[in-house]
């Protein structure tokens, strides 16, 4: 079998997604990759045309691994975001055709079933305590066992995450009004401080965990903004409301910096989503810095290399928590519920509703049941792609927000 030709597709029905489609000489085979990566949706999409798909014409769509280590060292420039966006979308892709070809979901061609479906979480937000209480209750009253929290910050601009919207393709940042330059809307700037954030973040769960209670585990995402000693401290008092993790406390870079953060707090930690190899998951691992690996599976070269990583967190004691967020495709969410749903060390699995646009353009995305994720038993992953319907929502520039701090220097967002 051999692949004769990869269409790359950019549509936006309501927020920007990049998929690829991987045609094959076998009559009506194919397979479908999501290669969205947020703000970055075009570098991604030649770098699939420009250098990576040239090399994949003739190939036989069966060698997922070879084709991964061909494109991942044969290429001598390797690694970050945009390439392994890419790689991520034709490993997808070629999962997918392998299912298909089987006869078999992903799932079982990764080992089968382990569990009867995905722990899913989503979000809640809120201006303030009671309106984040709110949110909280609507989600567990959706079937919800997990819930991650957020709210604004006095005296901050912009608080990440705290729309409490899991529909993909809502504004989720909207709060402040993008700026606009001669060419476009340019991205939001957002305003952090981190002492009222220090203050607020415990006040918030002593609010939810004697409104709330214990039962629904809750957790909070830092999205990569404390230093190091910042994080031990929240970590320490969050410890009374016992939250099933704190997401993303630093930034990613030096990661052996969750030595002091674990040296000081029994909060369990979590962290990945800007990583994007197994060797940055590496250290965290090795040497049990975290308690669960959350790296993005269309950033970190797919479905592939997901299952390495989770095979070395495994060795650790470490649980997935694979990043969900409505930015990426239904794909990604596809390919995340299937290793979910057959890896021994999965933990829980963020999720977003789509969407009807996104479903009209993706069907097949999985299915949220009674606090759970599931994929069909379809062969392959079970996401198409419908070009007509993606032809209707041409693609729109687009940035995620930046942060400053009040002195109006750079922070991360
Ligand atoms: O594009 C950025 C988002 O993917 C990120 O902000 C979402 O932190 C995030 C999460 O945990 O879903
Ligand atoms: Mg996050």
């Amino acid at each position: 079998m051999k692949i004769t030709n990869i269409d790359v597709i950019v549509t936006c029905p309501g927020r920007n997604y990049v998929a690829i489609k991987i045609h094959t000489d076998s009559p009506g085979l194919y397979g479908v990759g999501d290669a969205t990566l947020n703000g970055r949706e075009l570098s991604v999409a030649a770098a699939l045309r420009d250098h990576m798909i040239p090399l994949l014409i003739g190939r036989d769509p069966d060698q997922v691994e070879d084709i991964w280590q061909m494109l991942f060292r044969g290429a001598y420039w390797r690694g970050g975001p945009v390439l392994m966006t890419a790689l991520a979308a034709i490993d997808m892709a070629l999962w997918d055709i392998k299912g298909k070809r089987a006869g078999m979901p992903v799932y079982s061609l990764l080992g089968g079933r382990t569990r009867t479906g995905a722990l899913a979480y989503t979000h809640a937000g809120g201006q303030n305590f009671t309106e984040v209480e709110d949110s909280v209750r609507r989600a567990i009253a959706k079937g919800f066992k997990v819930v991650r929290a957020q709210v604004a910050i006095p005296g901050n601009v912009g608080t990440y995450g705290i729309g409490g919207s899991s529909l993909a393709g809502a504004a989720q940042w909207t709060n402040q009004p993008a700026e606009w330059g001669d060419g476009g809307p340019l991205p939001q700037v957002e305003k952090w401080e981190p002492s009222a954030y220090m203050r607020t973040i415990p006040a918030l769960f002593d609010h939810l965990r004697s409104t709330i209670g214990f039962d629904t585990e809750l957790f909070h995402d830092v999205h990569e903004r404390l230093t190091p000693i910042q994080a031990a401290r929240l970590g320490r008092d969050l410890e009374p409301h016992r939250i099933l993790f704190l997401e993303d406390p630093i930034r990613p870079e030096h990661k052996e910096s969750f030595r002091l953060i674990r040296n000081h707090t029994l909060t369990p930690l979590a962290m990945g989503e800007l990583f994007h190899s197994r060797w940055d998951c590496l250290p965290l691992l090795t040497e049990q810095l975290i308690d669960y690996i959350r790296c993005d599976i269309g950033h970190t070269g797919g479905i592939t290399e997901a299952k390495k990583i989770a095979a070395i967190a495994e060795s650790f004691h470490i649980q997935t928590a694979w990043h969900g967020p409505g930015d990426i495709g239904p794909a990604t969410h596809a390919a995340n519920v299937h290793l979910d749903i057959a890896l021994a060390n999965f933990g829980v699995q963020e999720m977003v509703f789509f969407s009807d646009q996104v479903h009209e353009v993706f069907p097949g995305a999985p299915v949220f049941e009674n606090g759970m994720l599931n994929v069909s038993d379809a062969p392959g992953l079970g996401v198409d792609i419908h070009e007509d319907a993606a032809a209707k929502y041409p693609y729109q520039r687009a940035y995620l927000p930046t942060t400053r701090r009040a002195d109006g220097s750079v922070h991360d967002w």
